[in-house]
């Protein structure tokens, strides 16, 4: 019984439940014998459970890797939250189908190509003071040199910028500490034109670099035009990052093939991998962006397509670009967050390279140099720049921060490890396995000033056995480790079906702050109102020769226009507006052999352009189940054959439909009455509680006036056609009544509970 007790101990603690909660039908003794679980089990299940109906500490954003888009989840529960849309097209969000959408795309268009994926590799989060602010994210395409802006207001892709020299990146998206540049190495060395320049002339021709974009917060923007690239050797750059507090006017870019080995098997040369690491070091460049912009500002650039390019002489005469020796071939270079050290983690080397900011800064100005690299970039000696080495482990590439002091996790690729390490004393901690072979690793916050501990997230390479099988392909694995105590602890395994995530970033989630819906009528990939926003009761169609704009508009339950007509070799654009005020109340719209799959989440304005080459009969739909009457949420396009004269006759539709007798329209108008009194009786609890303290029920009450007044309408043209002693119409348009009536109930009734789970107060 003692261990029994143990047990319901460990689980009442950590969920936070009392001992004398009745006890349950099945017992945890009972649960952990038919699952085999542990003792240890059993603790990771409470650490990492989050409850029905609550929600994660913090959010990542990872990297999708060549699915080209971002994944967002929970921690420590590992839920999926979203994908986001970037480089490539996703239809459940309507990214790269509506006409907005495909505008940002095209931003991201390769000398004239759609590109429809990306490489992504590093998420950032926007900073203000080295600390993530929550407004923005942005992410590298390493594939097309790319880099995409993400709003965090509303998760979505704004703005692709591809950059005009490189022809690859790796070592982005890395933000300043105030987001005003975001920095992006090239990673393969090639020519800046775009020409074709032979291999042999390699070294004098192909070059490497640093482009530093410049972001424009008040604006949200990246802005092209004041962005420019500090030349480099083509020493292929790979990660960088930039400084904090002491350091933040500098950044740091490291090199794996300085050899500037060109591989050719087929040419009888030994291969890339042999050349690129034949030498001991390679080069960490050290760069003083801030000098750089005012370089920049003082117009002492050259132009390279359009782009403002500093030459390495000019770099070398202003102070700009310094070289550093560092172990073999390295792979990350991560700031502490107190701007005073530079690790750096060679992946051919036992050691973890920790480079004193200081100690740079006191030889540059000293003017202490061991030599010049071939382009006369002067070389500090890695013993005079070096705080410290540690010996970690086999393969070490990416280091992160926890919250103790001093406190730095490296992964170990070759070792399948994390280490746990001290920067400043030079000493290790703890090591801890990972399954298998792990790539970046990431701790809350653990790029930043203030990084937040609790909680690592291991991004490994492979899975092999983790999961159920699902062919071939594996998904990624992304595992959970604890770091609150003195021992790390794996806590959960997650699979990631979407690409091979690189890099991951986590906030804080209070520091995320999204809107619930749009203003009405809004161009959510531009960020402004749509000129084609359309207002209830405001619908229109605009026909001229050969053409044909439909202003539409949705909400529960139709699609307005339900019917369109257009002729054969119409060139047809369709906008909509989802009417809608009420959370989560998107609507989708799809028809058929249009290759269009809509996304209206609430106040949303989005257009479909298309060719209606074919005549023929295409329906519509709303493709969101998003009411009890959604899949009467529906409509015709009809493409006439060229020159056909047939008049619409709707008489002769309304026949279809059959006929309604004065006992129908009796019977629905009683109906109706008996739903008002209901309605009136929630109205009356709504507005005898403050409400208005409830921006969720403000939103509510203004979607179901909305309805009521659309019920009010329907009335009277129901009363109208009654008067004339047409009840086939009058019976129609009382359902419709009906039908207003039961969605202002249905919002009218959430907005009650959403009060009542609040607890509102009753006010006179
Ligand atoms: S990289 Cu993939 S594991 Cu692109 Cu940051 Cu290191
Ligand atoms: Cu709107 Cu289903």
């Amino acid at each position: 019984m003692k261990w029994r007790n143990l047990h319901k101990a460990i689980f009442c603690a950590t969920l936070g439940v009392s001992l004398t909660t009745p006890a349950l039908a099945e017992t945890l003794e009972d649960v952990m014998k038919a699952r085999g679980l542990t003792d240890k089990d059993l603790l990771a299940a409470a650490k990492t459970y989050v409850p029905t109906g609550k929600r994660d500490e913090f959010i990542a954003f990872s990297s999708g890797g060549q699915s080209g888009q971002v994944i967002v989840y929970g921690i420590p529960s590992m839920r999926l939250l979203k994908y986001i849309a970037v480089f490539t097209p996703e239809p459940w969000q309507g990214y790269g189908y509506d006409e907005e959408s495909k505008a940002v795309l095209a931003q991201g268009r390769i000398q004239g190509k759609d590109i429809t994926y990306g490489d992504t590799h590093h998420p950032a989060i926007s900073e203000t003071n080295g600390e993530y602010d929550g407004r923005y994210l942005f992410i590298n395409d390493k594939a097309n040199p790319r880099i995409a802006l993400i709003d965090l207001h509303d998760f979505e892709t704004k703005q692709i910028v591809v950059n005009p020299v490189f022809k690859s990146s790796h070592g982005g998206a890395f933000v300043s500490e105030n987001t005003d540049y975001i920095i992006e190495s090239a990673q393969y060395p090639t020519p800046y034109e775009n020409t074709y320049v032979p291999l042999e002339q390699f070294n004098e021709k192909y070059r490497g670099g640093m482009t530093y974009w410049r972001f424009n917060r008040e604006k949200g923007r990246i802005e092209p035009e004041n962005a420019f690239t500090v030349m480099a050797p083509p020493y292929s750059q790979d990660l960088s990052d930039f400084g904090k507090g002491p350091s933040a006017d500098w950044s740091f870019t490291n090199s794996f093939c300085s050899e500037r080995y060109v591989g050719g098997i087929e040419r009888g040369r030994p291969p890339f991998e042999a050349g690129c690491s034949a030498k001991d070091t390679d080069f960490l460049h050290v760069v003083n962006w801030r000098k750089a912009a005012a370089v920049v500002k003082a117009g002492k650039t050259v132009t390279i397509n359009n782009h403002k390019v500093i030459t390495m002489e000019t770099a070398v005469a202003e102070g700009i670009l310094f070289l550093i020796p560092e172990p073999k071939s390295p792979h990350g270079v991560d700031v502490s967050p107190d701007g005073k050290y530079i690790i750096v983690a060679g992946k051919l080397d036992t050691h973890t390279s920790v480079y004193s900011f200081e100690k740079i800064q006191k030889l540059i100005a000293d003017g202490k140099f061991e030599g010049k690299d071939p382009y006369g970039i002067p070389i500090i000696a890695m013993q005079d720049a070096l705080h410290t080495q540690v010996e970690v482990g086999l393969g070490p590439l990416h280091t992160q921060y926890g919250a103790r002091p001093c406190e730095a996790f490296t992964s170990l690729y070759v070792d399948s490890m994390v280490a746990r390490w001290d920067y400043c004393e030079g000493k290790l901690l703890d090591r801890i396995s990972i399954h298998y072979n792990i790539g970046h690793l990431m701790a809350m916050q653990g790029d930043t000033k203030k990084p937040a501990g609790k909680y690592l997230v291991a991004l490994n390479k492979l899975a092999i056995d983790r999961f159920n099988p699902v062919g071939p392909l594996h998904p990624q694995n992304h595992q959970l480790i604890d770091i609150s105590g003195d021992k790390m602890e794996l806590l959960y395994d997650m699979p990631l079906p979407l690409g091979e995530p690189h890099y991951v970033v986590a906030i804080d989630a209070n520091k995320l702050k999204p809107i619930i819906r749009y203003n009405s009528g809004w161009d959510s990939r531009a960020d402004k109102e749509s000129p084609y926003k359309t207002r209830a009761g405001r619908e229109k169609t605009e026909k001229s020769p050969g053409k044909v704009e439909v202003f539409g508009t949705v909400i529960r339950s139709h699609i307005t226009p339900e019917i369109i007509e257009v002729e054969e070799g119409d060139d047809v654009t369709l906008h909509f507006t989802n009417l809608e005020r009420a959370q989560d109340e998107t609507h989708g719209f799809a028809l058929y052999g249009q290759n269009v799959n809509l996304s209206l989440e609430p106040g949303k304005t989005v257009s479909f352009r298309f060719m209606a080459d074919k005549p023929g009969v295409y329906p519509y739909y709303c493709t969101e189940f998003c009411s009890a009457l959604h899949l009467e949420m529906q409509g015709y396009l009809l493409v006439k054959p060229k020159g056909d004269k047939t008049v619409t006759d709707t008489t002769v539709t309304d026949k279809v439909e059959g006929s309604y007798t004065k006992a129908n329209y009796e019977a629905q108008v009683k109906q109706n009455e008996a739903t008002q009194a209901t309605i009136d009786q929630v109205v009356a609890f709504i507005t005898s509680r403050n409400y208005q303290d409830f921006p969720p029920v403000v939103a509510l009450v203004e979607d179901a006036t909305d309805q009521l007044n659309f019920a009010k309408e329907a009335k009277a043209k129901a009363e109208d056609f009654a008067a004339k002693e047409d009840w086939h119409h009058a019976a129609l348009w009382a359902t419709q009544w009906w039908q207003y009536q039961v969605k202002a109930a249905d919002i009218g009734l959430r907005a009650k509970g959403h009060l009542e789970q609040g607890g509102a107060k009753e006010v006179k």
